[in-house]
């Protein structure tokens, strides 16, 4: 089982960030990659497949401003990491401002994604990873591993938020399309709800999404991630949120689990992606889950024991200490099962 990383992803490196009215270290921080990575023997260097499958799933006009925006935050005669902080919400109109700070927040959902000077090439690069693992999964491993950072399933086609910019295991899930599969799934497993995933595939009859999370009501990102969002269109009955409370330990989370994979079962996917997120830890300092290490063994058991060649992207996570842990107790299951 191949594991594939880019050591491009450490450039972004973001110093503080808005956590309950306080200036904050960020919490998504570069060190978390290292402890990934040494989890394990050997890790693969992560591939360059170009910026036609990031554009297949983001519009051009965001990947134009990530791609200018620190250098433009520069010329405004600006330091440290860009913020946004005006957002065109509700009857305001999308303008294709040239001021930087009017296109921040045309592009922005929250204020705790700010872009530092390298965010672009380790976003890129956090695609990369992806497509890497997904090119190996269609190449015939039964498994692949993608440690992806910066994190991706918050970000949609053309806005950034929750850490992430570009969404990672969604650009390769449609690279997984446009290789010929006729379906995949997307089981996400991150504490926090994949409201960019979901809606980059909430009217597409090919992708089924479905999401494991803390209930939106209490949780970020509050405006997505509720059970009653199913899918529209072609993608109707497409879309699957199970929230949970916090609190939620293991015995919960199987139950909800195993209803998910009957769900993805039903669906025959030829592949399925899982954004895997560690901060569903006891331990994580920003969540309010308690599952512990072992458990994530019996989480990746489950996922293993559907058989179905799977990409691995990870996603949150932030105690480091067991991040390591953590990630290669999940991934063990899969190792296990085919090797
Ligand atoms: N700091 C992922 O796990 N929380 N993103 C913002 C203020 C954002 C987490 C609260 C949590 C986003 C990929
Ligand atoms: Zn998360």
């Amino acid at each position: 089982m191949k594991i594939f990383s880019s050591p491009h992803q450490l450039a972004h490196t973001p110093e503080l960030e808005l956590h309950n009215g306080e200036m904050v270290p960020y919490a998504e921080k570069a060190s978390r990659l290292d402890a990934l990575c040494v989890a394990f023997d050997s890790v693969s260097e992560s591939a360059d497949h170009g910026l036609a499958p990031v554009l297949a799933v983001h519009h051009k006009d965001y990947i134009a401003f990530l791609q200018r925006a620190y250098g433009e935050w520069q010329q405004a005669g600006r330091s440290g990491d860009a913020f946004p902080y005006v957002f065109p919400i509700r009857r305001r109109r999308a303008l294709d401002l040239s001021r930087i700070d009017g296109q921040l927040g045309r592009y922005a959902f929250d204020c705790g994604t700010p872009i530092a000077e390298h965010t672009w090439q380790a976003a890129y690069w956090s695609a990369q990873t992806a497509l890497s693992g997904m090119a190996d999964v269609l190449a015939g491993a039964r498994t692949s591993v993608a440690l992806c950072r910066p994190p991706g399933h918050h970000a949609g086609r053309d806005y950034m938020g929750g850490y992430c910019y570009l969404n990672s295991a969604g650009i390769a899930a449609q690279m997984a399309i446009e290789s010929g599969a006729a379906r995949v799934a997307i089981l996400d497993v991150d504490y926090h709800h994949g409201n960019g995933t979901q809606d980059i595939f909430y009217e597409r009859g090919d992708v089924l999404t479905i999401s494991l999370h803390a209930d939106p009501a209490t949780d970020y990102p509050f405006y997505w991630g509720h059970a009653d969002e199913t899918g529209e269109g072609a993608g109707r009955g497409l879309n699957r949120n199970l929230p949970m409370p916090r609190g939620t330990g293991w015995d919960t989370y199987r139950g909800a689990l195993e209803s998910a994979l009957e769900t993805v079962m039903d669906f025959a996917p030829d592949v399925l992606v899982v954004p895997f997120g560690a901060d569903t830890f006891r331990g994580d300092p920003i969540s309010h889950f308690e599952i512990d290490t072992p458990e994530y063994s019996d989480m990746g058991t489950l996922i293993a024991q559907s058989g179905l060649p799977c990409l691995i992207v990870t996603e949150g996570g932030y105690n480091i200490d067991y991040l390591g842990e953590n990630i290669l107790s999940f991934v063990s299951p899969f190792a296990n099962a085919f090797d």
